[in-house]
């Protein structure tokens, strides 16, 4: 069938004739193929933000033939962190102005200080690179007396919970990395007294104080910034985590056979300085 034949019939124009012709062809429509892929991205991306959901969990929904947020909350298998994540889907994906996050700070701080007076208390992440407003907040805490640490996690975390601050818990855990044990990390999610608030992502991180320059630096981020110093220091035969700098790393081809020994490391300016890098303060970290 040839193009003219087609705009001989009634109510058949050029554009009409030319998709009736690719159909024929190829027996599909590129426009339609292109609309429908970009529906199905579209679906995909609203699936992977509800919080504890990765791409391939999002894929999974699509495939089973989910479509909207309601058919998650209706028909999906859902984990524990995936129901929080719809119960808060709007409300996580809102940014949380820098004063608010602020506010988090002070009742978290105004609790840990009540147990244990001299604790370092610090928001990280976009917050202290003085984003106007953050995702979530991120809390870092330690103790110079190098012990205390040990002793806030729990009763923090219940003394929180008790008075309504903390609504719901994402992830609660002691051991939160490959190297267990030393960072104690409670996510959950938060709420400020008071009318007309709103349900915020609250991370809260425990380190011990040989390891809070290294974690100050880690959870203040940017995760690109993180990526360019560690690629650094790897190429200087160091190690940088957000638990240590180590020296002395033996390795055989990529893989490490041996970690090294741990560098002191009581500010953020001395790992810089291991680093043969000048001082960037916070808010020059976004790259
Ligand atoms: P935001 O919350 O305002 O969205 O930004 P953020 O504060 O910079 O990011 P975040 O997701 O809260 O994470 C805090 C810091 O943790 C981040 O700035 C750098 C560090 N980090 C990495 N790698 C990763 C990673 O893979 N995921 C996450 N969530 N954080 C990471 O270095
Ligand atoms: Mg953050």
């Amino acid at each position: 069938m040839k193009s003219q034949e087609l705009i001989s019939l009634p109510d058949i124009g050029q554009r009409l004739a030319d998709k009736i012709l690719e159909i024929i062809e190829t027996g599909g429509l590129w426009k339609l193929d292109e609309f429908q892929t970009d529906n199905d991205i579209t679906t995909m991306n609203l699936f992977g933000q509800v919080w504890g959901t990765g791409p391939a969990a999002a894929k999974k929904w699509f495939d089973q033939g989910f479509r909207t947020l309601d058919d998650l909350r209706t028909k999906a298998k859902l984990t524990h962190n995936q129901i929080i994540g719809l119960k808060y889907y709007d409300e996580f994906l809102e940014r949380i102005p820098r004063e608010e996050v602020s506010e988090i700070e002070k009742v978290v701080s105004d609790a840990v200080q009540v147990l244990r007076p001299g604790v370092i208390i610090q928001t990280c992440g976009s917050y202290r690179r003085g984003k106007a407003s953050c995702g979530d907040v991120d809390v870092l805490i330690s103790h110079p007396d190098g012990v205390s640490h040990e002793y806030l996690f729990y009763p923090l975390v219940d003394g929180l919970k008790l008075c309504g601050f903390l609504t719901d818990d994402l992830m609660y855990s002691e051991k939160v990395d490959e190297e267990p044990g030393s960072h104690m990390k409670y996510c959950g999610v938060c709420l400020l007294p008071g009318e007309g608030r709103k349900h915020r992502r609250l991370d809260i991180i425990i380190v011990p104080y040989q390891e809070y320059a290294c974690a100050l630096l880690y959870f203040t981020g940017s995760t690109l910034f993180n990526r360019s110093m560690r690629h650094l220091a790897d190429g200087m035969n160091l190690y940088l985590s957000q638990h240590r700098l180590n020296t002395g790393i033996i390795r055989n081809g990529k893989t490490k056979i041996n970690l090294g020994t741990r560098l002191p490391t009581p500010t953020e300016e001395s790992i810089f300085n291991y680093l043969n890098l000048p001082y960037r303060p916070p808010h020059e970290r976004d790259h």
